[in-house]
């Protein structure tokens, strides 16, 4: 029998609660009181903050605080510590370039080029393990997993030319799985699902010489000209970028959605619960946090084992509750309807409940400070990624090929942590909010009755005036959720559909937008809609990665009417962005032809050249721009305006 696998400490556990006495000594009740309003508008986080700020546990606003003011020159992207022979910042009049001769544009460009591949290359390497998984269940080697939806195994094989008769699915996952692999590298030089975009949309691309070409391929070159004494020329830099993203959109992300699909399940629409309120004080609590799914379906299948379910009763729980966080959690809601604790600034909340006995992660989006907050509780934070591991953690190594062992293990770690709970610091003084969710591009399909034309036909004749992707996550410079939930709901009385992925989705869902009962928000056309097919007026696709399913959506549309993507009354946005993935996905919506309006500037003020050209230039190269707008109330006027431009351009 193989051994069972053991946890290693990284680096030294936190066993003292390391609160923040100095702050805690500024605080009086009355700034605590104005602080949470400030913080956040995510209700059921109100009492949480409320207790962290008495308890002097630091949060990430804290931290925010902390590093105020922030250098002028980094906000607005002047400064390069590229190469030895700087740092360098751009200081005018005399500063004007840095040693090696770059300018201000060229430095900008550089940063955000850089920024874009690393988000690129993040939700890629994702998707990259993704497919490795089903390459090794074809080989044999990973037995731990099944494929849940050989439909889609089948249809995507054809697409991909993969022959499928006379195979069993076996065999087509390693085939697929080989296929897909030999995309993410130098020489196929193209992308397989790119070719969903339309036609219009593909030759724009071509035009401009940003036909996306693999993620290796293209993430290895933006990576070589940001080394210096290459790339000079800030336009062509920003345009690889471009090709950058839509390795991105249409290659890394797409295959780790589809792929994701096929070994988990396509989602449907189902309902289940989000927020804070959804941990529970009988049960032992486990959160799931990052954002590959692989671990969280595991942990799915390893808490319904009969020993563990005999340890629960040992250790005196009515059960486990497994609750969602971030991407993970989106993940998992998709497709199983978990609850959902919320999204990236609630990741530090949930601990203080003082009910998690542990917190489960992968990577990505994961604050390196939770072992700290986890000090002054039970909490066990658990690593599990080679790429990620967490100084004050306890680290399982997860691989698809000890997949349940390990899933299993976690699993034993958190329920015998259950005794260790101090009843006295349980504090879950809030409710959770039901939501719907599962709208992957088939369930929509599904729900227009096997075809895009319904939802073609509303838009023409105006009961829904276009769709908007609104994405991204949280960043301390808005107050949390505000941003996400406003801009919905503006959009939704305007009869605009919003589709939503990531931690915008999980705002949306908190605040009641994800129930079919907030169709009574919306404008009379989607609310008649809404109500007839019993969909909610803000649809969830998912999580980063599953941006993608938007661009699905999108070709869909696009391939209904016969244009490019840019033609559509579509548009992009990314009220509350921190990522470079998200960074990435806003490039790669611009790039396919979808004007988008981030929320938060990016560090890219101090080059006015770069600056308009990513808000005007890019109109003339891909048909589409991005806008900055940190007031979600004018960003729905942005929104509106565009949209109502291209219904008027497309005669409709
Ligand atoms: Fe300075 Fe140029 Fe080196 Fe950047 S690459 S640190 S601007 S010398
Ligand atoms: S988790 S990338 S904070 S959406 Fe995908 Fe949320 Fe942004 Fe992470």
């Amino acid at each position: 029998m193989a051994e069972e696998p053991k946890p290693k400490l990284i680096g030294e556990r936190r066993d003292v609660c390391e609160l923040d006495r100095a702050r805690l000594a500024l605080m009086n009740p009355a700034i605590i009181e104005q602080k949470k309003e400030e913080r956040t508008f995510d209700e059921a986080a109100k009492p949480f903050i409320e207790m962290t700020m008495k308890e002097g546990i630091e949060t990430v606003w804290d931290r925010f605080e902390m590093q105020q003011p922030s250098c002028k020159y980094c906000a607005s992207g002047l400064s390069c510590s590229r190469c030895a022979m700087g740092p360098c910042r751009i200081i005018p009049p005399e500063r004007i370039r840095g040693v090696c001769g770059a300018d201000a544009d060229l430095i900008v460009a550089r940063n955000l080029l850089d920024t874009i591949a690393t988000g690129a290359a993040a939700h890629s390497d994702h998707g990259r393990e993704i497919v490795l998984t089903l390459y090794g269940i074809g080989q044999g080697t990973v037995t731990d997993y099944v494929i849940a939806d050989p439909e889609k195994l089948r249809r995507l094989a054809a697409e991909y030319g993969v022959a499928t008769t006379g195979k069993d699915d076996k065999k087509i996952a390693g085939e697929l799985g080989r296929a897909m692999l030999d995309e993410y590298g130098t020489v196929k030089n193209s992308l397989q699902i790119a070719q969903r975009a339309p036609g219009a949309t593909r030759e724009i691309w071509e035009k401009a010489g940003i036909s996306p070409r693999g993620i290796d391929r293209d993430v290895v070159d933006a990576m070589h000209r940001i080394q210096m004494g290459v790339a000079a020329d800030y336009a062509n830099t920003l345009t690889h970028g471009l090709r950058v993203s839509l390795s991105d959109g249409w290659g890394g992300s797409s295959v780790a959605t589809e792929i994701s699909d096929v070994l988990f399940g396509t989602p449907k629409p189902n309902e289940s619960l989000v927020n804070l309120g959804v941990v529970k004080k009988s049960h032992v609590n486990i959160s799931l946090h990052g954002h590959n799914p692989m671990l969280s379906e595991m942990v799915v299948k390893a808490a319904k084992d009969p020993e563990i379910q005999a340890l629960v009763k040992k250790v005196g729980a009515a059960g486990i509750n497994l609750v969602g966080l971030c991407c993970t959690g989106n993940e998992l809601l998709m497709r199983k309807g978990i609850p959902n604790a919320g999204n990236h600034f609630n990741q530090e909340l949930v601990i203080t409940t003082g009910a998690l006995e542990a917190m489960v992660v992968d990577y990505q989006c994961i604050f390196p400070s939770l072992p700290r907050t986890a000090s002054c509780f039970h909490t066990h934070v658990i690593s599990t990624s080679p790429k990620s591991k967490i100084p004050g953690s306890f680290y399982f190594e997860f691989e698809p090929e000890n997949a349940y062992a390990t899933a299993k293990a976690i699993v034993k770690m958190a329920v015998e942590n259950f005794p260790n709970r101090i009843p006295e610091r349980v504090f879950i003084p809030v409710e959770p909010v039901k939501v719907m969710t599962g709208f992957s591009v088939e369930a929509i399909k599904g729900a227009l009755g096997g075809t895009f034309k319904p939802l073609v036909d509303q838009i023409a004749a105006g009961n829904i005036r276009g769709a908007v992707g609104i994405v991204g996550c949280n960043n301390p410079k808005v107050k949390h959720d505000y941003g996400h939930v406003t801009l919905s709901r503006e959009l939704i009385k305007r009869n605009i559909l919003c589709v939503e992925t990531g931690c915008a989705a999980i705002a949306s869902g908190k605040a009641g937008l994800l129930q079919p009962s907030a169709a009574s928000l919306a404008g009379p056309g989607l609310k008649t809609v809404c109500e007839s097919l019993g969909i909610p007026p803000v649809l969830h696709m998912g999580s980063c990665v599953d941006c993608s399913r938007i661009l699905h959506l999108a070709a869909e549309l696009g391939n209904a009417l016969n244009v490019g993507i840019h033609r559509l009354p579509l548009a992009g946005a990314a009220p509350e962005w921190y990522s470079q993935k998200a960074v990435s996905i806003g490039s790669y919506f611009v790039a396919s032809g979808v004007y988008t309006v981030l929320g938060v500037m990016p560090k890219i003020a101090g080059s006015p050249p770069v600056v308009s050209l990513l808000t005007e230039g890019l109109k003339g190269v891909v048909n589409a721009s991005f806008a900055v707008e940190p007031d979600p109330l004018k960003a729905a006027d942005l929104i509106t305006d565009h949209i109502e431009r291209k219904r008027t351009e497309l005669g409709i």
